[in-house]
């Protein structure tokens, strides 16, 4: 994408409504426009990020066996009757009346409809285990929507929902989410700890929580530090093989690390002193096990191997795609702008063109543009006719973590400078080698 033809209306002042840096960088970098409270515009700069922060959720949900589909924003009344959650939901729920005065809601979660999908298609043990997952839009008319992306009022959201037999299988299934979690966060170069958390509206007994410490985080969290050095890195998971997906859940939820709604002080007291720490921290998902609250509410069953007919076992786990965004920024920023981690960033790589209308720079900047489009790398090359100060603050801001600098002085001994966002560090190389490198660094995410 070349800048001069591109959208990107990046802001030089601070928007006064910002009140943290990843809402301040995001409407800075020309990523979101607020439409109303809490409700936001997706610019291409911030759908790009978008795009791929939901195309690592949907690779690790299929690698775990989780299967995609879509259910709609608009949900029918009637549906959430029927578990009793109609009433229950309160203000927070968006109500809608369609021209036949039906009784209609933006959906805030989707356990009844998913629920009704079941029972209709779903009676024999034989069709399970099961998972389906969507990412979609969400309504909930948060109280105080704020902070940008972070707690919004329309939000995008990954909520999967597994369907089986047993307690032991859904126990499972629960294992399996937390493991594709922890390489979702993971991939998108987040430490995101799982903490013991309280089930609110959603209900059940069992639930973790994925928070990503921030100091703008909205939820206190204690734990020991050392939970902070565990990494699920590279290893291959078998996700069928209930005992190693339960002992790589062990190891990641046996040292204390809770919300403070689960907090329980004689258990933090027991921890060295030196790793107690309480911080705050950001929600990016929630796991839960619920059981049969709504298969038996809304009669969705299988008959088992014996015959008989039970409740089908059920969990939910959700994933908050757009507040992401914002938490990876609250996460690696500096001063000059965001730090995208390479597994999301809008593009690999920008091109700085330090002389536009030069001859020289522009051939090498068009030609490094095109073989980075060969070897399937989308760069964002600078074209426009501006001070190299101006480029580079864009730069900075945007926060690519590559930057390919083309300027005359270099090109006179045949190189260019490839430039770190997060080091800062620059080398001189060939046009060729810069290309081979950034080829390198991707081809490994
Ligand atoms: N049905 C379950 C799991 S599918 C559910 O709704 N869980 S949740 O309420 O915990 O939401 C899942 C994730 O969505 C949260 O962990 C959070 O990251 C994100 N989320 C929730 N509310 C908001 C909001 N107002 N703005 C942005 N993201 C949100």
């Amino acid at each position: 994408m070349r800048v001069s033809r591109y959208f990107l209306p990046v802001l030089k002042e601070n928007p006064a409504e910002a009140q943290i840096v990843s809402h301040r960088y995001m409407l800075r970098a020309g990523m979101i426009k607020q439409q109303a409270a809490g409700i936001y515009s997706w610019l291409p700069l911030g759908l790009r990020v978008l795009n791929r922060i939901q195309a690592i959720v949907n690779e690790e949900q299929i690698r775990a066996g989780h299967i995609p589909l879509l259910m709609p924003t608009l949900q029918p009344a009637d549906l959430w009757r029927e578990s009793g959650r109609y009433d229950d939901y309160g203000q927070e729920m968006l109500r809608i009346k369609d021209r036949q005065d039906r009784e209609m809601l933006y959906g805030p979660t989707n356990e009844e409809m998913i629920t009704d999908i079941f029972r209709a298609h779903v009676t024999s043990y034989k069709d399970l285990p099961l998972t389906l997952y969507h990412i979609q839009w969400k309504f909930r008319d948060e109280m105080r929507p704020r902070f940008g992306v972070m707690r919004g009022r329309e939000f995008l959201m990954k909520d999967g929902y597994n369907f089986d037999v047993d307690r032991d299988s859904a126990l499972h299934a629960y294992n399996r989410h937390m493991v594709s979690y922890l390489r979702t966060y993971e991939r998108m170069g987040l430490t995101a700890i799982p903490m013991r958390a309280d089930s609110g509206p959603i209900g059940g007994d069992d639930t973790h929580e994925f928070l990503v410490l921030a100091a703008t985080g909205e939820s206190e969290v204690f734990f020991d530090s050392a939970v902070t050095e565990l990494k699920l890195g590279d290893r291959a998971v078998d996700y069928d093989n209930r005992a190693e997906v339960a002992a790589v859940c062990k190891e990641f939820t046996t040292l204390y690390a809770r919300t403070d709604e689960t907090h329980d002080a004689a258990l933090f007291e027991a921890i060295p002193e030196e790793r107690r720490k309480v911080a705050r921290g950001i929600e990016v998902g929630q796991i839960f096990y619920f059981g049969t609250k709504y298969s038996e509410a809304m009669g969705a069953s299988v008959v088992t191997a014996d015959g008989s007919k039970v409740p089908v076992e059920m969990g939910s786990h959700g994933i908050g795609v757009s507040r992401l965004l914002g938490a990876i920024i609250e996460a690696s920023h500096d001063d000059k702008g965001i730090i995208w981690p390479e597994g999301v960033t809008p593009f690999p790589v920008g091109i700085v063109n330090l002389k536009q209308g030069d001859a020289a720079t522009d051939a090498a900047s068009e030609s490094l543009y095109k073989a980075l489009a060969a070897k399937g790398l989308e760069a964002l090359y600078d074209d426009r006719d501006e001070r190299a100060g101006a480029k580079f603050a864009t730069m900075d801001l945007i926060g690519l973590p590559w930057r390919i600098t083309v300027g005359p002085r270099g090109l006179a001994n045949g190189l260019v400078e490839l430039t770190s966002r997060r080091s800062g560090v620059s080398e001189e190389m060939t046009p060729e080698a810069a290309v081979a490198r950034i080829v390198e660094i991707y081809g490994s995410i």
